[in-house]
C-alpha cells in the first residue's frame, strides 16, 4: 500500500505539503482540482500544473479524489453524452500526466451526510456525527443551513454553497430515479469510458455512499457487496473498481468490512481508513482511527486489505479536530497524521508477522 493524505490543493486547504510531507510514510497526495464544477472539462495544462507544484514539495500524487460526476449523467438526462465526452478527455489528460486512480461517487444531490460538524467527545475533541432523528426532523432544503455555520469558513466536498442553493431544483432533478435506474445510469456512464481508462490503465475507484442507506428518499446503490459485485460483473473490467471507505460502509452494521474487503480482491484501488462509534444503529460519531475509541476491528480491516495483496493509495480518512486546531471538518492535519502514523504501524506488524511466519 501506498500511505497518502488528502489535500485540496493550496486554495483551499489549511494544511500544507511542507506539513504532509513531515508525516512519517507519507509521500503521496491524493488531490483534485478543487474549482472544477462536474462535467467541466480538466486540460492537461492545469494537471500538469498541480502535478509540478506537488512534486516541487517531493510528494508525488497517487490519484484524484474525486473527478465529480454531473446531475446530467447521474440522472440519464438528455446532456449526459456531452458530460461523458469531457469525463473521457479529463481522464486522457490525468492519464497523460501519469495519473492511474480516480475516485468519484454516483450519490444523488447530496455527498457524504452528517447531521453535526462538530459533536464534543468526552476528551474535549470534535467530530462529525450523524442520527437519523435529525435527518428525519430536518427539510432536505434546509440540510446545508443546518451545518454551514460549523464548516470553520471552508468549503466542504460535496457541500459547495453554489451547489446548495440549488438543493430544490436537485430534488427535482431526481424525482423518477429509483435505485434500478441510478444502477443502469452508472452502468452507462462505466461502459463509456471504459476505453479510455484501458488505455490509459487509470483505475476508477466508486465511493460508497455515506451513508449505507437512503437518506431523504433519495436512491443510494453503493452500499453492501451484493451490490458492489453486481456492479463489478455489469462492467467485468479490473478498471472498474472501489474505493473501500470503511467509514462509510461500516456506518450499516451489517455490513461485514473484512469480509467485504476479501470478496473485492483484485478489484479495490484505493482505500479511507477511519473508525466509528455507535452509541446506536442510527446515532454514530466519527472517533480517532484507533480501534478502542471506536466500534471497528481496525486491525481485522488492515488484515484484510493486507492479505488481499492490496498496493493502492490508502489514506487516513476523517479526524477529530483536537489541540485547538481549526480546519475543515474531518481533514485538518493533527489526527489524520496520527491515524496514519497507526495505520502504518498496523500494516508493519501485519507484514512481518506474515514475513516471519509468526
Ligand atoms: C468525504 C469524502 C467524500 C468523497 C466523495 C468521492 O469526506 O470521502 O466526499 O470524497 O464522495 O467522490
Amino acid at each position: 500500500m501506498k500511505m497518502t493524505l488528502r489535500w485540496y490543493g493550496s486554495k483551499y486547504d489549511t494544511v500544507t505539503l511542507e506539513q504532509i510531507r513531515q508525516i512519517p510514510g507519507v509521500k503521496g497526495v491524493i488531490t483534485t482540482l478543487y474549482y472544477k464544477q462536474p462535467g467541466e472539462l480538466w486540460t492537461q495544462e492545469e494537471i500538469h500544473a498541480l502535478k509540478e507544484e506537488v512534486e516541487a514539495a517531493g510528494l508525488k500524487i497517487e490519484g484524484i479524489e474525486s473527478v465529480n460526476v454531473s446531475d446530467a449523467i447521474k440522472t440519464g438526462s438528455a446532456d449526459r453524452d456531452k458530460d461523458i465526452d469531457a469525463y473521457i478527455k479529463t481522464l486522457e489528460n490525468l492519464g497523460k500526466e501519469d495519473i492511474h486512480m480516480v475516485c468519484y461517487n454516483f450519490m444523488p444531490v447530496f455527498d457524504w451526510t452528517r447531521t453535526e460538524l462538530a459533536r464534543k467527545r468526552p476528551d474535549g475533541s470534535t467530530v462529525l456525527a450523524y442520527t437519523q432523528e435529525a435527518v428525519d426532523a430536518l427539510n432536505p432544503e434546509k440540510m446545508f443551513d443546518s451545518i454551514a455555520g460549523d464548516m470553520n469558513g471552508t468549503v466542504m466536498p460535496g457541500w459547495e454553497p453554489e451547489r446548495m442553493a440549488k438543493v430544490k431544483e436537485l430534488f427535482e432533478l431526481y424525482k423518477d430515479i429509483d435505485n434500478e435506474k441510478l444502477f443502469e445510469n452508472l452502468v452507462y456512464f462505466l461502459k463509456a469510458i471504459m476505453p479510455v481508462c484501458n488505455k490509459y490503465d487509470i483505475k476508477m475507484a466508486i465511493h460508497p455512499d455515506d451513508p449505507a442507506w437512503s437518506v431523504f428518499g433519495l436512491p443510494r446503490i453503493i452500499i453492501n457487496k451484493e451490490n458492489i459485485l453486481r456492479m463489478m460483473h455489469a462492467v467485468d473490467d479490473v478498471h472498474n473498481g472501489v474505493t473501500f471507505c470503511s467509514g462509510s460502509y461500516g456506518t450499516n452494521l451489517e455490513n461485514d468490512l473484512p469480509d467485504m474487503i476479501r470478496s473485492l480482491k483484485g478489484r479495490i484501488h484505493f482505500a479511507h481508513v477511519r473508525n466509528l462509534y455507535f452509541h446506536s444503529p442510527t446515532n454514530f460519531e466519527e472517533a480517532a482511527h484507533l480501534s478502542s475509541d471506536g466500534s471497528f476491528d481496525m486491525y481485522e480491516i488492515v488484515k484484510a486489505l493486507y492479505d488481499i495483496g492490496f498496493d493502492g493509495p490508502i489514506r487516513p480518512d476523517h479526524g477529530r479536530m483536537i489541540w485547538g486546531e481549526v480546519a475543515m471538518p474531518g481533514y485538518g492535519l493533527y489526527d489524520r497524521a496520527l491515524g496514519a502514523a497507526y495505520i502504518n504501524g498496523l500494516w508493519e506488524a501485519i507484514e512481518k508477522a506474515s514475513t516471519r511466519g509468526i
